[in-house]
């Protein structure tokens, strides 16, 4: 087992990994810019490392002062959390150079992830359905028009190197395509240096449904269950859960075990996530991410089981200890994501929090990086707290979740929590009709002209 670990990253998540370690025996090593020395990771970490000015990319972005940080504390593995350098082929090959073990999947199955027609392709070939489009990227406009001709509008165009919503047309008609693959893939270059796109059929109202998948380096690889995580703006993920109300016994059990299949064609041995588009009973592989996700602690509430120990310990060349009979659904969970934001017009409100009084009590979790007196960065995502609870039931999930928002204390800055309350009051929400525009129905008309 490891005697030390490094954690790339700050905020929440750098704290969750340490507390993992902490249970596990395990030293931490926390690193951080200027700016986050007074940080909560900084101070329960067993040891620390400044890494740079308050610039990601002069600080947690920065391989060579992570690595040399690594050296210095003598640290045998890396955590990279989520974001940062948690999906970057080149720092996990890095890494496996220097003889620190990369708490993730090998430098080649992040590439291949990472580029999403590739991915797409590879989930087709290993029996995973897809949305009808080209097979990897699209050679010209014209070849795109001819697809989307046979297949029908709307249709969408990606960037191979995007995901999250970058360098994305939805086209509608023939007229419109050839404009579109242009600013697609000017938008592309600019962003990943890479101009090619795939095209696909455009759903228009689907849900975001993905699987939880963990692996072992035995080829052992088990699913944890789905997330519903439909209610987004802008591609940032607002609110999550777990179970997802959209699915039957059969369905899911479809879905997680395709999941399988797919995670297995890529031999991976890890935790990751297949994400999923589902509209009509059907559903359609989107990405994978091979990452720890924000929204993790759902699938901790429903299955028990502790997914950053179990990164850790498949890092560390365990075996892994569930079979898939072992895990069941019990309950349900719902994160919702508080940000340092205007909760309607979604502009962040960084500052000084004057006072932070997160709530308890049966069934709540509260994974924050927040307390009173500290400042809130300019520098970095406005994430301040994940509130997360746990209930037998859907209902009794967002009664808990609405007393958890209006006991939450939160001064100094302005938070989303009133548009979480208002989501949790709504009655779509309420009767579990969730889709990828939701949020359109939830918002006043002037919080709307934000979106693409
Ligand atoms: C789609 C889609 C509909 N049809 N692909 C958005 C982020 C990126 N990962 C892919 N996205 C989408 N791809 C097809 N073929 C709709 C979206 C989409 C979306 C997906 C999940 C959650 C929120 C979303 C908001 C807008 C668009």
């Amino acid at each position: 087992m490891f005697r030390k670990i490094l954690i790339a990253n700050r905020g929440e998540i750098a704290l969750r990994v340490i507390w993992a370690c902490k249970e596990l025996g395990i030293k931490s090593v926390a690193v951080h810019s200027d700016v986050d020395s007074d940080s909560l990771h900084v101070r329960f970490a067993d040891e620390s490392i400044c890494i740079g000015p308050a610039p990601s990319s002069q600080s947690y972005l920065r391989i060579p002062a992570i690595i040399a940080a690594a050296e210095i504390s003598n640290a045998d593995a890396i955590h990279p959390g989520y974001g940062f350098l948690s999906e970057n082929a080149e720092f996990a090959e890095i890494c496996e150079t220097c003889n620190i073990t990369f708490i993730g999947p090998s430098p080649e199955t992040i590439a291949l992830m990472g580029n999403k027609a590739q991915a797409k392709l590879t989930m087709k070939k290993a029996g995973v359905p897809v949305l009808p489009g080209s097979d990897g990227p699209v050679e010209s406009a014209d070849a795109a028009a001819g697809m989307a001709k046979e297949m029908g509008y709307p249709v969408i165009l990606k960037a191979s190197a995007g995901g999250g919503g970058k360098g994305m047309r939805v086209v509608h008609s023939e007229k419109e395509l050839s404009q579109a693959y242009d600013m697609a893939q000017s938008e592309a270059d600019a962003a990943f240096g890479n101009k090619d796109l795939y095209i696909e059929k455009f759903l228009e109202d689907p849900r975001h449904i993905e699987v939880q998948v963990l692996g072992d380096k035995y080829g052992n690889v088990i699913h944890l269950n789905e997330r519903e995580c439909s209610i987004q703006r802008r591609h940032q993920k607002l609110i999550e859960e777990a179970p997802s109300p959209a699915l039957t016994p059969m369905l899911r059990k479809e879905l997680c075990e395709t999941a399988v299949r797919g995670a297995k064609a890529v031999n991976y041995r890890t935790a990751g996530t297949m994400e999923f588009l589902y509209d009509s009973g059907k559903f359609y592989f989107m990405e994978m991410n091979t990452r720890i996700q924000v929204e993790h602690p759902v699938t901790e509430n429903i299955t028990s089981v502790d997914l950053i120990k179990a990164q850790i310990l498949a890092a560390a060349g365990d075996k892994m200890i569930y079979r898939q009979k072992d895990i069941r659904i019990i309950g349900h969970s719902i994160e919702c994501r508080i940000n340092a934001e205007d909760p309607f017009r979604f502009t962040p409100s960084p500052g000084k929090i004057s006072t932070f009084h997160p709530p308890g009590g049966p069934g709540v979790r509260v994974d924050a990086t927040a307390y009173s007196g500290c400042v809130i960065s300019p520098y970095y995502d406005s994430l301040i707290a994940k509130l997360i609870v746990r209930a037998p039931t859907r209902n009794d999930c967002i009664l808990r979740m609405k007393r958890a928002l209006e006991s939450f204390i939160v001064e100094g800055i302005k938070t989303n929590i009133p548009l979480h309350l208002k989501i949790m009051e709504s009655r779509r929400f309420r009767a579990g009709k969730l889709s990828t525009r939701f949020l359109d129905s939830i918002l006043p008309r002037s919080g709307n002209n934000n979106g693409h």
